[in-house]
C-alpha cells in the first residue's frame, strides 16, 4: 500500500507571459535519409537507425560480410568518409517554440552535423546521447539535415600519429584484416572496441546513425531527470528520496504532480528560478514489495510517474521503473582474503550468469524481439546475473529494463578492455562525459549491480609483457606517460564519477582484480580464469581453479549444422576450410578444440558430428566448472562463464549463437544453476563426493539416492539417505571410495546416478558421472523408440531407449525451432518427452521426415 504523501504547497507567483502555453512536443527524425560516400555524387536510399554497412548491403553494394569471406571485400568501407541527409518538414507554429532541441541518440562515432547549411555539431563519442539547441537554425517549412561521419580508420591513424608515443596492446585489433598491418588504432576513438575486431568478431569498423533521431519543442520547463535513491528499506517501509532535476526557462510557478503506480501520491506546487532546479521529495512506501534476483523471488517494479504542469497544462513528463532492494558487495577480510559477495537485501547471493557482448555488429539490427528472447534465455537458464563487458557498448535502455523485469543482475564495465589508451586532456574530458551519462541513465535500474573500470587492461599492463615492451622500446618516461593514463583514468576520472553520481556502488577498478589498483590474486577480488583454453590445462583443474568470484572463464565451440549452413556453403564444410578458419578468430581456436576433443572423445566421423562433439565437449567442460564453484561457496560466490552469446556466425565460447539457438552449453548452464542441485565428483584420491548445492533461502530436508549402474540400467550398488538441504550454501552430505563401491566392475561399462528427491519423493535434481573419459566408455547402440506429436506451437518427441544413449542430439534439419531439452544423457529405460518449439507452420510429416535422432556412438560410428 502507498502511504499518501502530505501536500507540500510552494509559495505562489504568479507570472505573465506572452509565450505560448502549448505542451512538448516530440517528432522523430528518421525517414526519408539518404547517404552516400562524401566523394560520390549518387544519393542512396538509407535507413535510420541504420549503419553505412547495412545500407551498403541494402543498395547492393556490398554484399552481407557474415556471409563466407565477405568480411574482407568490406574493408574499403571504413576508411572513407560517409555523409547521410534528410529533409523534414516543421509546422510553422513549432518554430514559435522557446526551446527546440535535436536529439541523437547514438552517432557512431565522429561525425560534423549540419542543419540547413551550419554546423551545429561535432561528435566524437558513441556512447554520449547528443542533444544540441537548433532553434536558430531551423525554418519554416522544409529543413535539411545532413551529418558527415568521418572514418574512425583515418581519425585513430592521425591521433596515433599526434600521440608521439606507442601503445601496446589492443591485440583483438584485426589490423592486418583492415589492411593496416599492425597499426592499431581502435583506442582512439571512443567507439566499441569489438568493431575493430576481437577474438570471436569480424572486422567491421561500422559508422552511422545507430540510435534513433529526435526533435523537441518545449516551453517555460522541462524535467530533465528523475533520480531515486533507497534510504531504508525494511518490511514495512521503504524511505525513498526522489530527486528531481529540471530546467526552466522561465521562472515561475510550476505544479508537480506524482504517481506511484498509476495512482496518486502528491501533488505540490513551486517556484522555480531560470535554469537547472533540483527538487528533493521525500516518498514512504509501507509494505514494500522488493525486488529479488531471478530465482530468490519477485521483480516488483515501481512505476513511478512524476508530471509537471504550469497553469494546469502538462508541460513535461517523466516515468521510471523502480525496484526496491539494497545491495552491496561484501569485501570481509578472512583467513584466505577478502570475500567477494553481492549481498542483496541482505541475503549473499552466489551469482550465476555469464558474459554478455552485443549482438551484432551492427547495432541498430539488435530488435527489442532480439533484447527479449536473449534476457528470457538467461532467465530460462536460471541466470542471476550478466557482465555487460567493456569491449562493447553501454546498452540500449532495453536491456536493462528487460534485466529489471527478469531478475538479471548487471556487473557494468565501462567501456575499455584489453588495451592501454590514450591520456591526453580531451581524451578523458570525452571519457568523464560519457561515463557521467552513463552512469546517470543507467544507475536506477534495479538490476544495475556494480561498476567496473575495464576488462583486463590492468593485467595485461603487469602481467602480460606490455609493460616490459614499452620500457625496452620506448624507454622509462613513455611507461609513466601509459602508466599515467591509466591512473588518470581508471583511479580518478571513474570512480569520482560513480562516487558523485551512484555513490552506494562499488566501483571496481578493472576485472579481474584483487581490490583498487591490485592485481588478481585470487585470494581477493575477481578471477579470470584461461587456464583451461589458453593454457591447455585439463578440465578437471576447474575443480581446484578457483576464486572468490569467477568473473570469466570458458571454452569454444561452433554453431551447430543448421547455423553453420547459413553462413557457409558445402564445400566450406571441414573447419581448416579458408570459410570456417575466417569464422575462428581465436588464434589457438581449431587446434585447441581437436586437443581436446580427442582427449575425451573418439574421432567424429563427419563434419556435422564434428559440431555436435564439440558442442558437448564445451558444455561438459563448462558443468564441471560451473558446478565446482558452486560446491564451494561460500569462499567463490560467482560464476560467469565466458560467453552467453555471440555478435556474428563465428567459433566461440559462447552457449548461444549468433541465430539465437541454444547450443549444448547453454542446455547444460541450465541444469549446472538450477537453484537446487545435486553434484557428484571423483577426487584425486578416487573418492566420491556428492555436495548439495542449494540457493533457496530455507533449509529443507531430501532424499538423496546414489546408484551405480550399468549401461542396461542395472543397479549394481545403491544407498538412500536422508539429507538436510542447507540454506543458501553447499553441503557435502556423501563420501566414500569409489574402489568400495564398485568392487569388480569395469569403470568403462558403469556410472554413477545420483538423484536428490524431497520429502515428498519430488525429483529436485539429477546428475550422472563417468568414471572414464567418454571415449572409453563400452556404448552400445540405443535401442530407440520415438513418437512424434503435432501440438499448438510445435511437436512433441517422446523418446525411449533400453540402454544408456549417451548425450542425445537432437537435429531438426533446416528448421527453425527450440528443442526444450537437448544433448543430454537418456537413462537405460527412461522415456522423456521434448517439445519442439517453432514459429512456422510445418506439417507433421515433414517434422518427422527432419527430425534426426543421434548419440554419441552415431558420431564415429555408421
Ligand atoms: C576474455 C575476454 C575477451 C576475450 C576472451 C576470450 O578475457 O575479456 O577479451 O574474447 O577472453 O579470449
Amino acid at each position: 500500500m502507498i502511504k499518501h504523501f502530505i501536500l507540500i504547497s510552494f509559495s505562489f507567483l504568479l507570472l505573465t507571459s506572452c509565450q505560448q502555453k502549448s505542451g512538448p512536443v516530440s517528432l522523430e527524425i528518421n525517414s526519408d535519409w539518404t547517404f552516400k560516400s562524401l566523394q560520390d555524387t549518387i544519393w542512396m536510399p538509407a535507413e535510420v537507425p541504420g549503419s553505412v554497412h547495412t545500407d551498403l548491403i541494402r543498395n547492393g553494394v556490398i554484399q552481407d560480410p557474415y556471409f563466407r569471406l565477405n568480411e574482407l571485400d568490406c574493408q574499403w568501407v571504413d576508411k572513407i568518409d560517409w555523409e547521410y541527409k534528410t529533409k523534414f518538414k516543421i509546422d510553422p507554429a513549432l518554430l514559435k517554440y522557446h526551446n527546440i532541441e535535436l536529439d541523437f541518440h547514438g552517432l557512431d562515432t565522429h561525425a560534423d552535423v549540419y542543419l540547413n547549411g551550419k554546423e551545429i555539431l561535432k561528435t566524437d563519442n558513441m556512447f554520449i546521447r547528443w542533444q544540441i539547441d537548433c532553434k536558430n537554425h531551423l525554418i519554416a517549412d522544409s529543413n535539411e539535415l545532413r551529418i558527415v561521419f568521418r572514418s574512425a580508420t583515418q581519425f585513430g591513424l592521425t591521433e596515433r600519429e599526434a600521440l608521439g608515443y606507442y601503445l601496446p596492446g589492443a591485440e583483438n585489433d584485426q589490423s592486418q584484416r583492415g589492411e593496416l598491418g599492425d597499426i592499431k588504432t581502435c583506442v582512439f576513438s571512443r567507439k566499441a572496441q569489438y568493431h575493430f575486431g576481437w577474438d570471436w568478431g569480424p572486422r567491421l569498423v561500422s559508422s552511422g546513425i545507430f540510435q534513433t533521431v529526435e526533435l523537441h519543442a518545449w516551453n517555460s520547463a522541462r524535467i530533465i531527470d528523475i533520480h531515486h535513491d533507497i534510504n531504508e528499506l525494511t518490511i514495512e517501509k521503504a524511505k525513498i528520496n526522489l530527486d528531481i532535476e529540471l530546467e526552466m526557462v522561465e521562472y515561475g510557478n510550476y505544479e508537480f504532480e506524482l504517481l506511484i503506480d498509476n495512482e496518486a501520491y502528491a501533488s505540490f506546487d513551486k517556484s522555480l528560478k531560470i535554469g537547472k532546479n533540483k527538487i528533493t521529495l521525500p516518498i514512504e512506501i509501507s509494505d514494500p514489495e522488493w525486488w529479488f534476483p531471478n530465482g530468490m523471488g519477485q521483480q516488483k517494479l515501481y512505476k513511478l510517474s512524476i508530471q509537471l504542469k504550469k497553469e494546469g497544462q502538462i508541460i513535461g513528463q517523466k516515468e521510471k521503473k523502480i525496484g526496491l532492494r539494497t545491495i552491496e558487495v561484501v569485501q570481509d577480510a578472512d583467513t584466505t582474503g577478502h570475500s567477494f559477495y553481492f549481498k542483496v537485501n541482505g541475503f549473499p547471493v552466489f551469482m550465476k550468469g555469464a558474459n554478455y557482448i552485443p549482438q551484432d555488429i551492427f547495432l541498430n539490427r539488435v530488435s527489442d524481439e532480439k533484447y527479449t528472447q536473449l534476457i528470457l534465455d538467461a532467465k530460462e537458464a536460471n541466470f542471476n546475473m550478466l557482465r555487460v563487458w567493456g569491449g562493447g557498448v553501454y546498452e540500449k535502455d532495453i536491456f536493462y529494463d528487460l534485466c529489471d523485469e527478469h531478475g538479471i543482475l548487471v556487473w557494468q564495465d565501462f567501456m575499455f578492455a584489453c588495451a592501454m589508451y590514450p591520456g591526453n586532456p580531451e581524451f578523458i574530458d570525452n571519457v568523464r562525459l560519457e561515463a557521467e551519462q552513463n552512469v546517470k541513465r543507467l544507475r536506477d535500474h534495479a538490476s544495475l549491480a556494480l561498476w567496473c573500470g575495464d576488462n583486463e587492461v590492468l593485467s595485461a599492463w603487469n602481467r602480460w609483457g606490455w609493460k616490459e615492451t614499452v620500457l625496452k622500446e620506448q624507454g622509462e618516461s613513455v611507461v609513466d606517460t601509459v602508466w599515467q593514463a591509466y591512473d588518470t583514468l581508471f583511479h580518478h576520472v571513474l570512480p569520482a564519477v560513480v562516487q558523485s553520481l551512484d555513490p552506494k556502488k562499488l566501483y571496481w577498478t578493472s576485472s579481474p582484480s584483487a581490490g583498487f589498483g591490485q592485481l588478481e590474486d585470487w585470494k581477493s577480488g575477481d578471477v579470470h580464469y584461461w587456464g583451461v583454453w589458453w593454457g591447455k590445462e585439463a578440465f578437471s583443474n576447474y575443480k581446484t581453479k578457483i576464486g572468490r568470484f569467477m568473473s570469466e572463464y570458458g571454452f569454444q565451440s561452433f554453431p551447430d549444422f543448421n547455423s553453420v549452413r547459413k553462413y557457409t556453403i558445402n564445400e566450406d564444410h571441414d573447419i581448416y576450410s579458408e570459410v570456417m578458419q575466417s569464422h575462428q578468430r581465436s588464434s589457438i581456436g581449431n587446434v585447441t578444440i581437436d586437443e581436446y576433443l580427442k582427449r575425451d572423445y573418439k574421432e567424429p566421423k563427419d563434419f556435422p558430428m564434428f559440431l555436435y562433439v564439440n558442442q558437448v565437449l564445451q558444455a561438459e567442460g563448462i558443468k564441471m566448472a560451473i558446478e565446482a564453484h558452486r560446491r564451494n561457496m561460500p569462499f567463490c560466490m560467482g560464476s560467469l562463464y565466458w560467453q552467453i552469446n555471440d555478435c556474428w556466425p563465428v567459433a566461440s565460447w559462447s552457449g548461444i549463437d549468433y541465430y539465437g539457438n541454444w547450443k549444448a552449453l547453454h542446455y547444460f548452464a541450465k541444469k549446472a544453476f538450477e537453484p537446487v542441485l545435486v553434484s557428484p565428483d571423483v577426487t584425486s584420491d578416487d573418492t566420491l563426493k556428492i555436495s548439495l548445492v542449494s540457493d533457496l533461502l530455507e533449509q529443507k530436508n531430501g532424499i538423496l539416492s546414489v546408484k551405480l549402474v550399468d549401461m542396461m540400467g542395472k543397479v549394481l550398488w545403491g544407498k538412500n539417505e536422508n539429507v538436510s538441504i542447507s540454506a543458501n550454501a553447499s553441503s557435502l552430505v556423501f563420501e566414500m571410495a569409489v574402489s568400495d563401491i564398485i568392487g569388480a566392475a569395469q569403470r568403462e561399462d558403469i556410472f554413477f546416478r545420483v538423484e536428490l528427491l524431497d520429502e515428498n519423493d519430488q525429483f529436485l535434481s539429477g546428475n550422472n558421472l563417468f568414471l572414464v573419459p567418454v571415449k572409453s566408455l563400452n556404448l552400445s547402440r540405443p535401442t530407440f523408440t520415438k513418437e512424434v506429436l503435432k501440438t499448438k506451437n510445435g511437436f512433441e518427441i517422446i523418446i525411449h531407449s533400453d540402454n544408456l544413449a549417451k548425450n542425445i542430439y537432437l537435429f531438426a534439419d533446416g528448421l527453425e525451432g527450440r528443442f526444450s531439452d537437448n544433448y543430454f544423457d537418456l537413462l537405460p529405460g527412461q522415456s522423456v518427452k521434448i517439445k519442439f518449439k517453432t514459429s512456422e507452420a510445418i506439417e507433421l510429416e515433414i517434422f518427422i521426415n527432419k527430425l534426426n535422432l543421434y548419440s554419441l556412438i552415431d558420431s564415429y560410428e555408421n
